[in-house]
């Protein structure tokens, strides 16, 4: 496969590569693609050096596969441009997510409704990945009434100017802002922009894209989304009633058996998820999985992954993985 990273410099770019090299994605030809100011420069993959090219010049090249995280504009103007060169697109913005002719795939829950004819196929958010990845096959087994989500985000979901903020302020130096706010010693209610309706675009994306992944506009998702000062990953308290009874020790036995999911559920032991352990890693962490005394048929957990890996650039090779295996490309 001759696979183009668009975005190749940037945060999550940077781990699709450590991400393809890991899982020795067949590459025959890599191609760095990033803008302008980074034209020129000189990566390094599986010991190799590629220099960065232009979008333009990428596809002129025409690669099978580009892997897209350059932002929702750059998403826009360039992957159709991609799509008619030839290219599949496995876009990580936000720009193509809802568009009712574009899939938006998690490979475990959703990829068998990938076909050849997808030229562009959108990656979810990184919130929305790692709580579908628990609640679908829970969803299977009884029937997902309601969600009721709060998440804890790390500071890596907004980029690198979050990160240089969070130092900056730890070492109390002046700099950048990435947020209105300071964000050490803090918890600000605020990821991303409002929308109309006084929600955040990050809440609204943890229901459109949670009803849209597992099939089911039914599910009703009400969500409320902090940045914390973390960076190991997104960690989700999630109630959730069903429309069926459930035993808890089915529950864990169920999310024990779906893959790419692991429970980390020991009191005896305090074992529960943390993002500081969840870095670095491909798995959903799930824990503290406990009945919502409260109501019937709801269950209270405690969801946990790195953004940067299955939230974002694990999750977009997958669908590279689950293309090629299937001929899809
Ligand atoms: C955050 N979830 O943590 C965002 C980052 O739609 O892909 C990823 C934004 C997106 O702020």
């Amino acid at each position: 496969m001759r696979v183009a990273v668009v975005g190749a410099t940037g945060m999550v770019g940077e781990v699709m590569l450590q991400v393809l090299a890991e899982r020795n994605f067949p590459i025959t030809e890599l191609i760095p693609v990033a803008s302008e100011k980074s034209i020129g420069k000189e990566i390094e993959f599986k010991g190799n050096k590629y220099k960065v090219v232009g979008l333009q010049t990428a596809v002129e090249m025409r690669p099978d596969i580009a892997l897209f995280s350059a932002g929702g504009e750059t998403s826009l103007a360039w992957a159709p441009k991609f799509a008619e060169a030839g290219t599949t697109v496995i876009d990580n913005s936000s720009a193509w997510r809802m568009d009712p002719t574009k899939k938006l795939v998690v490979p475990e829950i959703n990829a068998s409704e990938l076909t050849k004819d997808d030229k562009i196929i959108a990656n979810p958010n990184c919130s929305t990945i790692q709580m579908v990845m628990v609640l679908n096959p829970l969803h299977k087994k009884y029937n997902v009434k309601r969600v009721i989500v709060s998440t804890y985000q790390s500071i890596t979901g907004t980029g690198v100017k979050a990160v240089q903020q969070l130092e900056n302020e730890y070492h109390n130096i002046q700099g950048a802002m990435a947020y209105p706010y300071p964000i050490h010693r803090n918890a600000i209610p605020q990821c991303d922009v409002f929308e109309d309706n006084g929600y955040t675009k990050e809440e609204m994306k943890l229901v459109r894209e949670t009803q849209k992944i597992m099939g089911d506009r039914s599910i009703a998702v009400t969500a409320t989304a902090i940045r914390i000062p973390v960076v190991g990953g997104h960690s989700e308290a999630v109630n959730v009633e069903f429309s069926d009874d459930f035993e808890v020790n089915e529950v864990r036995s169920i999310l024990h058996n779906t893959p790419g999911v692991t429970v980390q559920d020991n009191l005896d032991t305090k074992t529960y998820p943390m993002p500081i352990y969840a870095q670095g890693k491909d798995d959903v962490f799930v824990g503290r999985i406990r009945r919502d005394e409260s109501q019937p048929n709801t269950l209270n957990m405690w969801i946990v992954a790195d953004n940067l890996r299955k939230g974002a650039a694990t999750n977009t090779v997958q669908i590279a993985e689950y293309l090629v295996e299937n001929n899809l490309v």
